[in-house]
């Protein structure tokens, strides 16, 4: 197949890029590369030391002897460039990970919540109206994420993929429907993809677009089996307070000796996956698109659920790392149960990598690799949610002085 990766520079979209290459798929990145940028921004970097996008390309080339395209554009600014690719190119599949995708950030300034809702709303939408314009019938695979749905919502009750069957009562009995599950965002972030799933809902009914929404859990791990076949190749991760996800933030802060940074009581479940799978899925994401006419179909893209204090306490008992319970920085619930349906990419052939100690010494080994490039300072999550709450830098003589 033809497939577009767009954001494919990305810490989800490189690995992708490469597994579908790999794969025979004949591959063209787009991306901006904004979240290099945000990095200068924040005066942070990878922990892992990527190359720059052209490098990459080249040492893929080197190793597999497959070419991949790129193409820097801003989806959300550059319409009529995105117009041209796509008339140049006619994809057969597009896969959409160019988004702002992290909570924190998105919650930090006024100008980051703009930035973040101006980004994703436009990039997306701009997506939708060029494959329209275009008349180019590509399978779509968008990433979304577990956080439209909410925690907590529906009790225990097991979240559904994507759609909830409802009850309406009216005065001649009652009517059974199926809805969208309702949206109940926990941040400017998550707001944008429940916006994105409206926009999705509509392109589909009225011009028949053949969508796939991946509502994602978090993604842990950094390498695939295409990303460590060459160190100029290897994949980002990130460890900073706006970008760092919780399990790869703790395998990093326990390979470089900082106690685990649990936000509260630690209580919140959440959804993971780990970065081989989320390669996997899309790929057959993008081989079992829904038809024209139907509605997006989406696909819960995890694997595994856990409590954040249970994988800090895993995390410190392997590598014997006190914890630090932190003033939460988010506007979060203390607990949440989480039940997850994901029995479609079950039945599609995904075979889960769950947690296992023989994954996470993996990603320690890179942490511990590359421990020389951290920066201590920007470990701490310093975005709050709401002006006002108490911040975890009120603690910091508590915790241990790093090098
Ligand atoms: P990332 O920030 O590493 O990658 C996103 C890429 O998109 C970057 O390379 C960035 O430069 C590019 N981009 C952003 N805006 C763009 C624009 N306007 N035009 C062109 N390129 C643009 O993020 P990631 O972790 O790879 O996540 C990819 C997608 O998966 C996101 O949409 C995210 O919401 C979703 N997701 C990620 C996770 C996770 O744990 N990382 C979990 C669930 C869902
Ligand atoms: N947390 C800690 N300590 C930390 C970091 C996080 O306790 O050091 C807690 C947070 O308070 C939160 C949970 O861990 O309760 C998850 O936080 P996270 O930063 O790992 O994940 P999140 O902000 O939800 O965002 C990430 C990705 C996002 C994706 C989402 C999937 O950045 O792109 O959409 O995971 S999901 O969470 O399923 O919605």
């Amino acid at each position: 197949m033809r497939v577009l990766v767009l954001g494919g520079d990305g810490f989800c979209g490189w690995p992708t890029s490469l597994y579908l290459s790999d794969r025979g798929h004949d591959v063209t990145i787009v991306d901006n590369l904004s979240r290099r940028k945000i990095d200068i921004d924040l005066e942070v970097e990878s922990l892992t030391p990527i190359r720059p996008i052209g490098e990459r390309i080249r040492v893929w080339e080197e190793v597999s002897g497959r070419e991949i395209g790129f193409m820097s554009l801003d989806l959300a600014t550059e319409y009529d460039k995105l117009v041209a690719v796509l008339t140049e190119l006619r994809p057969d599949a597009i896969v959409h990970f160019a988004e702002q995708r992290a909570a924190p950030y998105s919650m930090r300034t006024t100008s980051t919540k703009r930035y973040t809702v101006d980004n994703n709303v436009r990039a997306t939408h701009n997506l939708l109206t060029a494959l329209v314009e275009t008349g180019i019938d590509a399978a779509l695979a968008h990433l979304g994420t577990m956080g439209v749905y909410g925690y907590g919502w529906s009790g225990s009750a097991p979240i559904p993929e994507g759609y909830l069957t409802v009850k309406v009562p009216t005065p001649d009995g009652e009517l059974e429907r199926e809805i969208l599950h309702p949206a109940n965002p926990g941040s400017v972030y998550h707001m944008t993809k429940t916006l994105d799933q409206l926009m999705f809902a509509f392109y589909a009914k009225n011009d028949g677009l053949r969508i796939t929404d991946l509502h994602q859990g978090i993604v842990w791990g950094t390498q695939t089996d295409q990303t460590s076949q060459d160190e100029r190749l290897i994949n980002r991760f990130d460890y900073d307070g706006d970008y760092g996800t919780v399990l790869n933030r703790f395998l990093m802060q326990a390979a470089i000796g900082h106690p685990l940074t649990v936000h509260g009581t630690g209580g919140q479940t959440r959804a993971f996956i780990h970065i081989r799978d989320t390669v996997r899925c899309i790929e057959l994401a993008i081989s079992n698109p829904p038809e024209a006419g139907d509605r997006p179909r989406v696909l819960n893209q995890i694997t595994e659920t856990h409590r954040v204090l249970d994988l800090a306490k895993m995390v410190g008992d392997v590598m014997g790392v006190e914890i630090a319970y932190l003033p939460n920085p988010r506007r979060e619930a203390e607990e949440n149960d989480l039940i997850v349906r994901n029995d479609q990419f079950l039945a599609l052939g995904l075979q889960p990598t769950t947690l296992s100690e023989g994954l996470l010494g993996e990603g320690t080994e890179i942490a511990k690799h590359y421990a020389y490039r951290a920066d201590p300072s920007k470990i701490i999550a310093r975005s709050v949610w709401k002006a006002g709450m108490e911040t975890a830098d009120d603690l910091m003589t508590e915790l241990p002085a790093q090098e």
